[in-house]
């Protein structure tokens, strides 16, 4: 690997982080892969991101780009072909934010159901499934979550409707070109076929089956592994940073100290001093005893930026 080499860290049964790592072999992309840990504390990745601790995050030297929806754009940016955002889908990006919220959540209650818990958590181990459990009742403390039968019922809607959708033969979901929709909607289902006793809920969809079929072709590019302390040296050794500006009309100057946080669950704020601003990504600088001087980045959907009054 060298220092220009994109480090994703993520771990194995994180559907997130399969988004990502189809987008690197749709884009035919090499990449290092940091096994981050599954339950907190993580601190190699809280080292990088000053409080984030959703899964994955992606790592250019000191550049930290936090969820899924900008680390695609980020990854469109090194490796502009083939596109994630075709002109023919203008509507990928909107379908891509309902699969990762919405559709998601309507999943993961059927995957993670106890018939099925062990494949989908990759462990049988009671005390690792109970920790996980306590993990993410804090991260999601406040969230309605379905039930299983109500997580049936909304999986066999969205997928009678992707089935609709895939009727006429095309290949992905808005024509003959893949976009960042896809790669969304994938992730829930990829989670549902790997829980092995409830992946029969999948067996009556032909199409959206061998959909997923097409989609799990384009496989995880090249991938590296490395450890989390040679990310960290990364990103100290590392001596700038990508371009980042605050524009004008933002109600924000660059420089003020801010705390950006998620607005969904996992909103661990981050404090840091505000270096860029436009209507689609937020940066922070911030410096951390191991890491060097990070800007974490964080798209505005989804995200709070606030100014921390002193
Ligand atoms: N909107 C976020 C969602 C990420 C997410 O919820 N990831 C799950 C894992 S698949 C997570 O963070 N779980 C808690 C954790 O890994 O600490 C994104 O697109 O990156």
């Amino acid at each position: 690997m060298n220092a220009s080499t994109p480090i994703l860290h993520q771990f194995a049964i994180s559907p997130f982080s399969e988004k990502l790592r189809l987008v690197f072999g749709f884009k035919r992309l090499r990449w290092a892969a940091v096994e981050v840990p599954i339950v907190m504390p993580k601190p190699d990745v809280v080292a990088l991101t000053g409080g984030y601790r959703k899964t994955p995050i992606l790592q250019l030297g000191a550049d930290v780009y936090c969820d899924t929806a900008l680390a695609a754009r980020v990854l469109e940016r090194l490796q502009p072909t083939p596109t994630l955002y075709p002109a023919s889908a203008p509507l990928a990006e909107q379908l891509a934010q309902w699969a990762d919220s919405t559709f998601f959540w309507s999943v993961t209650p059927w995957a993670a159901q106890p018939a099925a818990a062990a494949f989908t958590l990759g462990t049988a181990e009671p005390s690792e499934l109970k920790a996980f459990a306590v993990d993410r009742a804090a991260l999601t403390a406040g969230m309605k979550h379905l039930n299983v039968a109500e997580s049936r019922i909304q999986i066999q809607r969205h997928c009678a409707a992707f089935e609709r959708q895939l009727a006429d033969g095309r290949d992905y979901l808005f024509g003959a070109e893949a976009s960042i929709a896809d790669f969304s909607v994938m992730h829930g289902l990829w989670f549902i076929r790997r829980a092995k006793p409830v992946a029969g809920i999948l067996e009556p969809y032909a199409a959206l089956g061998r959909w997923l079929d097409r989609m799990a072709r384009f496989g995880h590019g090249e991938r590296v592994d490395i450890t989390s302390a040679e990310a960290v040296a990364t990103a100290a050794s590392a001596t700038t940073h990508a371009a980042a500006s605050v524009l004008p009309g933002q109600k924000l100057e660059a420089g003020l100290r801010v705390t950006v946080a998620a607005t969904d669950y996992g909103t661990d704020p981050v404090t840091g001093a505000l270096v860029g601003l436009d209507d689609e990504e937020i940066v922070v600088r911030r410096t951390d005893e191991r890491a060097g001087t990070v800007h974490v980045h964080f798209p505005r959907a989804g995200f709070q930026v606030r100014q921390v009054k002193e």
